[in-house]
């Protein structure tokens, strides 16, 4: 145990595998993110291992070669994780378990333990605890062999079946009531938003890490937690905020990531609810990001599982303060010049093109081009505001504000 104490954070070691629609940059940046979110979590990467397979190798991810270098190096390092990017089957789980004898982690369960530091309120824990025993219900036979072969020796024979039916019961049980514990919290918060009367409602929406919560408070100019982490932010924040003399409620919640957990999208479409109920989205950018528009996409893709897609949506792009393009090398024949060379004026024309116009390209930290956010939001804001309350229109007229 002592030897563990050696280093302040765990080591972990990445896996992934390139398929034939993938390329390696695109593999690279998937590393990326697995390596942020590890990060995230609280572990150190010491290396990773990416392997050119069509599919995953059903007993253990990677092939057999692959997996023994892999053993090697895990040995030799005290590493204590392997992170997998991707889904693990529970049989995969345990053969690679059992080969390599540390804590094997697929990017579900990495996912749903960040989201398990972070979840602060009630809701949030009861959320992600639903999530977490809808994971490991199918894995639950795999755990049970685990913990047996941890304690191992006599009178600890495998266990027969009734006990993972016990344990399942078990599971199943709490599951159920889970669920109805956030059913209970689901219509109180129905009916404090039902009390919020007739504003306007705005959402942040976005991939995660975006400024989704830097540009709440720069709009409202309230606190919100913002960090360079990922998922910063678990549960949904509304506030009262004044654009011009209009006032509207803007949200910020649970920021988006590629392959979310299907059990995590279940289990917070309470806290999306949000969104749900917005009558506008803001759905915010890091164009700095090298994967912005593959985030893009990500995130269209849940919102269109949340059936929202056709919501009012206001594209922000945010941190242009931090974009750099590629630099382009007219004389190098072998590279064209692509997206990646896209001046920010580029990116504006290609945007504003695609949205008619609902696009903005702002920088919330040096506060770059707030006033120009400010008055695109009142002019949506206030069209939503006088098709519903056609009287008001008087009240608030079509200037520029601030
Ligand atoms: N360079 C730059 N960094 C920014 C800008 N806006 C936000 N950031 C940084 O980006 C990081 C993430 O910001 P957050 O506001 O926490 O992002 P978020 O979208 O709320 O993230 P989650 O809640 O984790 O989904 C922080 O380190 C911010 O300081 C910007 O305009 N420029
Ligand atoms: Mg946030």
């Amino acid at each position: 145990m002592l030897e563990h104490k050696k280093h302040e954070y765990e080591y972990a070691v990445l896996v992934g595998i390139i398929t034939q629609e993938q390329t390696v940059q695109m593999v690279s940046d998937y590393m990326d993110e697995l390596e942020f979110l590890t990060l995230t979590a609280g572990a150190k990467v010491l290396k990773r291992y990416t392997q050119k397979l069509e599919t995953p190798h059903p007993k253990t991810f990677i092939g057999s070669g692959k997996i023994e270098e892999v053993e090697a190096y895990v040995k030799a390092n005290d590493v204590s994780t392997v992170i997998f990017d991707d889904e693990l089957t529970p049989a995969q789980q345990a053969n690679i378990e059992e080969l390599l004898k540390c804590k094997i982690l697929d990017r579900t369960g990495l996912i749903l333990d960040i989201f398990a530091q972070r979840a602060q309120t009630s809701y949030a824990r009861t959320q992600v605890e639903l999530a977490q025993y809808q994971y490991l219900l199918p894995r639950l036979k795999g755990l049970w062999t685990h913990l047996e072969r941890q304690k191992g020796g006599i009178g600890m024979r495998g266990p027969g079946e009734t006990e993972i039916e016990t344990d399942r019961r078990i599971v199943r049980d709490k599951i159920t009531l889970l669920k109805k514990k956030l059913a209970t919290i689901d219509r109180q918060m129905a009916t404090q938003r039902g009390n919020r009367g007739s504003l306007i409602r705005v959402a942040l929406v976005g991939y995660t890490n975006v400024g989704k919560s830097t540009l709440m408070n720069v709009l409202s100019k309230s606190d919100v937690f913002a960090e360079n982490k990922l998922f910063a932010t678990l549960d949904t924040t509304v506030r009262k905020v004044v654009v011009g003399n209009l006032p509207f409620l803007l949200s910020d919640t649970v920021g988006f990531i590629r392959k979310l957990p299907t059990q995590l999208v279940e289990s917070f479409k309470s806290t999306l609810d949000e969104v749900h109920e917005a009558d506008l989205l803001l759905h915010v950018v890091d164009i700095a990001h090298p994967q912005f528009e593959a985030h893009i996409n990500s995130v269209n893709e849940l919102l269109a599982e949340l059936k929202v897609q056709d919501k009012p949506i206001l594209m922000v792009f945010n941190k242009i303060d931090a974009y750099k393009a590629e630099d382009f090398d007219e004389t190098d024949l072998m590279i064209e010049r692509g997206s990646a060379h896209y001046s920010l004026e580029e990116w504006k024309e290609t945007w504003m093109a695609k949205t008619q116009g609902d696009a903005v390209f702002v920088s919330a930290i040096e506060k770059q081009h707030m006033d120009t956010f400010r008055n695109r939001l009142y002019q949506k804001v206030r069209e939503l505001h006088i098709t519903r309350f056609p009287y008001n229109h008087f009240l608030y007229p079509e200037i520029e504000v601030e």
